[in-house]
């Protein structure tokens, strides 16, 4: 499985085209909207969230709710794009009416300066930024909401949530009191904040509502759970067959995404070796088992068939209503930098993205492993596995 996007912020459409997907998967516009709508919501989000409805349409792959095994292109429309008609528009040469709204100005810490340097863009950061915004993340949300359905299949949940926002910080310790994902799903989708309790949504509202105030912006850390995973996705036998390595690549190739960790993570550091390994038990019913975590579902870059827990840091968002020192590429004076309407905080959102990402790659590895033809026989494969596994 393999899957690119396309598709600049304010221009008319949003693609993602999806190869690999085998034939026979149910799947829905609404099973893909259901997804999109949790990426829109979220404490913290700006005025964008109100002018869109994200809606997936199919133009390809799917044929009376099924995958028919050949590419899948996703398509949502930029309800914006009406107010950026002209500024955005493909067809037309540029003229002084339609080029208005240049940003000349980069934003420390977003892709204008070295964008603008790398593609030559001299006249118009917008040029950059229109494809560097965290827009395009919706059709990642929408590949992974494919990419959950086929893990659906096999008995893999996937869930993403919210560790904290600047100081605010949710009490990981109720995690335990989880014994499925869905259980924690009903608990962290109804906060507006992802957060794991109360207390942690109303100390983050504050940070963010503190935040607004300010006209500043704050990053936080998110933390994504699968389970059912089968033992053995990834290898050991090459660098890039890795999985952990695969799954931190895709978690920092999120927008403003600049660290990620499994299980115990950065805090094993400090540690003893007795401290972070997970034991190994046998029992005749499940087979080998771990006796905690710590290591987040990874041993040698394969799952190890506890759950896979990995977070990410994501940094605040560049775009500052009272903008940092910057320069003017036209005139090399110094100036204060662009503004363009943003988020106080996308943590709420970088949940649900990161979310997709891990999805995506666990579904790229089981269709690595287990046949990608034929959703039945696919999961044929899979459940025949499990049960060697199981006897091992
Ligand atoms: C973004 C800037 C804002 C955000 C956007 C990401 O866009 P706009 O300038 O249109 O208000 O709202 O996020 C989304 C549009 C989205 O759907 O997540 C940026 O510069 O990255």
């Amino acid at each position: 499985m393999r899957y690119t996007t396309a598709g600049e912020s304010h221009g008319p459409e949003e693609i993602a085209v999806i190869e690999g997907i085998p034939a026979g998967l149910h799947i829905t516009q609404e099973d893909i909207n259901e997804q999109l709508a949790r990426r829109q919501r979220g404490y913290g989000r700006g005025e964008r969230q109100k002018i869109e409805t994200d809606t997936v349409t199919f133009l390809t792959g799917v044929r009376h709710q099924y995958t028919l095994g050949s590419p899948i292109t996703l398509n949502v429309h930029n309800d914006d794009h009406n107010n950026w008609s002209k500024i955005m528009a493909p067809n037309t040469p540029a003229t002084p009416e339609n080029t208005l709204r240049k940003v000349l100005r980069p934003r420390p810490g977003h892709a204008d300066l070295v964008g603008g340097i790398k593609y030559r863009h001299h006249d118009d950061l917008r040029n950059v930024l229109e494809r560097s915004s965290a827009r395009e993340t919706t059709m990642r949300v929408a590949v992974g909401a494919v990419a959950k359905k086929l893990l659906a299949e096999i008995g893999v949940d996937v869930h993403g949530f919210v560790v904290n926002v600047g100081p605010a910080k949710s009490d990981l310790n109720q995690l335990t009191q989880y014994h499925d994902l869905q259980a924690l799903r009903d608990v962290t989708e109804s906060f507006e904040t992802r957060a794991l309790d109360a207390a942690a949504d109303a100390a983050i509202r504050d940070v963010i509502d503190k935040t607004k105030r300010d006209a500043n912006t704050v990053g936080g850390q998110v933390q994504v759970i699968a389970t059912g995973v089968p033992v053995g996705l990834g290898s050991y036998v090459s660098a890039d067959e890795k999985l952990d390595g695969k799954i931190a690549r895709a978690i920092v190739g999120i927008n403003a995404f600049k660290g990620v960790q499994f299980g115990g993570g950065f805090d094993n550091a400090e540690k003893y070796g007795d401290q972070v390994m997970d034991e190994i038990f046998w029992d005749a019913e499940k087979g080998f088992y771990r006796g905690s975590d710590n290591l987040g579902g990874f041993e040698g870059g394969m799952t190890t068939g506890e759950a896979i827990v990995v977070r990410g840091v994501v940094k605040p968002i560049p775009t500052l209503y009272r903008p940092m020192q910057s320069v003017d590429i036209d005139t090399h004076q110094d100036h204060k930098a662009s503004i363009e309407r943003s988020d106080t905080t996308a943590v709420t959102a970088a949940a649900v993205i990161a979310e997709a990402m891990v999805a995506i790659e666990l579904a790229k590895a089981v269709l690595d492993k287990f046949d990608a033809d034929n959703i039945d026989r696919m999961k044929e494969q899979v459940a025949a596995y499990r049960e060697e596994v199981r006897r091992f």
